[in-house]
């Protein structure tokens, strides 16, 4: 299983990959906010236990194996940013808060957000009652 920051550097190349076909060290860096030596230092990690390729001058590739896991955190993140948005978080605390909580649920407990946000989905009314509740509580608080 890879740590959770192995799943930060997995999670960024499989979208770095799937926006412009390649992941440079220096655009890994910059999404992650990190020094290009700690990302070559993870890089090389990642390359010996499989999730990709790495060749120095030539860049990186990911395996089947990192291609897989790097789909699902994707998946990951974006279903529990919807989860929020359904849920009514406000905009500017989603991104933050999937950074907080994505590495520590199961995937049982991910499947079940799946579920959740499959059944808000399904029909806008439930949404809508959920706010209605919202609504009520804010003004039982103020
Ligand atoms: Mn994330």
């Amino acid at each position: 299983m890879p740590t959770p920051s192995m799943e930060d550097y997995l999670e960024r190349i499989y979208m770095l990959i799937e926006e412009k076909g390649y992941a440079r060290v220096s655009d890994i860096a910059e999404a992650l906010e990190v020094h290009p030596s700690s990302v070559t230092k993870m890089v090389q990690k990642l390359d010996k236990s499989d999730y990709l390729i790495y060749e120095r001058y030539r860049g990186l590739i990911l395996t089947s194996k990192g291609k897989k896991i790097g789909k699902r955190l994707v998946y990951r993140h974006e279903l529990l940013e919807n989860f929020m948005r359904i849920i009514g978080v406000d905009e500017t605390h989603i991104y933050k808060d999937v950074e907080g909580i994505e590495h520590h649920l199961s995937w049982d407990a991910i499947d079940r957000i799946g579920d959740l946000v499959q059944y808000f989905e399904e029909q806008e009314k439930r949404v809508e009652d959920l706010r209605y509740v919202q609504k009520r509580n804010e003004e039982v608080e103020s």
